[in-house]
């Protein structure tokens, strides 16, 4: 029997490499995907199958985790055998410019999806896996973090990913559903959203080094993340569905490092040497060797980074650390992808795009590179 999945937030980074990785497997996937102004799917158009042809393997729904009738409906047209919640206003700073919308979508939304599910009955045949977040953690109360470590949510993003966790378990245990949280650290890749912390800088830099940007503007770069690779832990969320009984799992690397690392490597990616200097909002980036051929609009006393304020969060979450023991001993599984790999893969992404966009610069052909963060 072919199994049937539902991803919300098919559109996204983990969506994408779900979709791709539950197709391999054989699936059926259903996606939610929003009604936007312009196309957002490029994420997953080189999957896209045309709903002509017969049997598409991959079907999009209009929808929004807003709407309940609207999921219901899916839900009820779908009947899938697994349902991963991914959908959100999953960008922490934004949720404090927008804290009432976070709140419904990515607390309420899960709600009622999780009502939809029981109200049609299927609560005993659809397993759930709700994305989950290490932010519930935020001002940590022990390291590394584990699936008993207290949370403390610092952000209206972490604060309604906390409802959201617990309504999953409160389902679990109210009404025998297969519900299970993913505790999932920091993940990245070239598909990660270009105002999240990793992508910014890889993107920045390859774009300075081929004259498109001037310098990079960041906030807090003593920030410690644990960073993997989203391809990695998007296998996790399926194997968390394939157990006897459904359980909560911390997914991460176990190892930390600093934005100002991540900035490091990114430039010597590139070939370029950074030296740090300054404290505070005047701490600056400048460039003290550079080696091959990668960076023509670069050179030697260059600054590309700057300190803006305005990046700082109103509370921020200084440091985070997983221990992926339990995923380790229950599920066999252990990341493949370093950190370091993984921004080499990224930076080598976005200079590739930033090549292009020279290019046609340099034809005559501008096309406005986006520098909102
Ligand atoms: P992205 O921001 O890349 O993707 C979010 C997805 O949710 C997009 O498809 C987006 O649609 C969709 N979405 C946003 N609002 C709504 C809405 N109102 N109704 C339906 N769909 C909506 O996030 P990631 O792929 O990085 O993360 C996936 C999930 O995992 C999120 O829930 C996130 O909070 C959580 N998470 C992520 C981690 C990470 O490091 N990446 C770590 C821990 C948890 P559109 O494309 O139209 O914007
Ligand atoms: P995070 O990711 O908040 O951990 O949430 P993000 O990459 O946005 O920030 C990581 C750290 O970097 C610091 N930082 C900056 N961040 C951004 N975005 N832009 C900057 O200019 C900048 N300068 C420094 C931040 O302050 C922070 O400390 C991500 C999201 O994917 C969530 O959905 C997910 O739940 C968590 O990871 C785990």
């Amino acid at each position: 029997m072919t199994k049937i999945a539902l991803i919300t937030g098919i559109t996204g980074q983990d969506g994408s490499y779900l979709a791709e990785f539950l197709l391999a497997k054989g699936y059926e996937v259903h996606g939610i995907k929003r009604r936007a102004s312009s196309f957002n799917t490029q994420r997953i158009d080189h999957i896209y199958q045309d709903p002509h042809q017969p049997n598409p393997k991959l079907k999009l729904h209009y929808g929004d985790l807003a709407d309940s009738s609207n999921l219901t409906r899916i839900l009820s047209e779908v009947q899938p055998d697994e349902v991963y919640n991914l959908g959100a206003q999953s960008h922490v700073a934004v949720s404090f410019e927008a804290p009432e919308y976070t709140a419904d979508v990515d607390a309420m939304g899960t709600l009622r999806l999780l009502e939809a599910i029981r109200f049609l009955g299927l609560e005993k045949k659809t397993r759930f896996y709700q994305a989950s977040t290490s932010e519930l953690y935020g001002l940590v109360q022990e390291t590394p973090q584990t699936e008993t470590t207290p949370f403390h949510p610092r952000s209206p993003y972490a604060v309604a990913k906390m409802y959201a966790y617990w309504i999953a378990v409160n389902y679990r245990e109210a009404y025998g559903m297969y519900a299970c949280n993913g505790i999932l650290f920091n993940h990245e890749s070239p598909r990660r959203g270009e105002t999240f912390v990793t992508r910014k800088i890889t993107r920045g830099l390859a774009n300075i080094a081929q004259g498109l940007e001037q310098c990079l503007y960041m906030g807090n770069i003593d920030s410690l993340r644990d960073w993997g690779h989203a391809k990695d832990y998007v296998r996790m969320q399926w194997m968390m569905l394939q157990q006897d009984a459904p359980e909560d799992f911390v997914i991460a690397t176990g190892v930390q490092y600093s934005v100002r690392e991540f900035i490091t490597w990114s430039a010597a990616e590139l070939g370029v040497t950074l030296e740090f200097t300054g404290t505070g909002t005047e701490e600056i980036a400048t460039i003290t060797d550079i080696k091959g051929d990668d960076t023509p609009a670069l050179s030697v006393g260059d600054v590309v980074m700057r300190i803006d304020p305005q990046y700082f969060r109103p509370a921020e979450v200084e440091t985070l650390l997983g221990d992926p023991a339990k995923a380790k001993r229950v599920l066999g599984w252990t990341p493949e992808i370093t950190a370091q790999e993984m921004c080499a893969e990224m930076v080598r992404h976005d200079l590739n795009t930033a090549k292009r966009h020279a290019l046609l610069k340099e034809h005559g052909m501008d096309m406005p590179v986006s520098v909102e963060n």
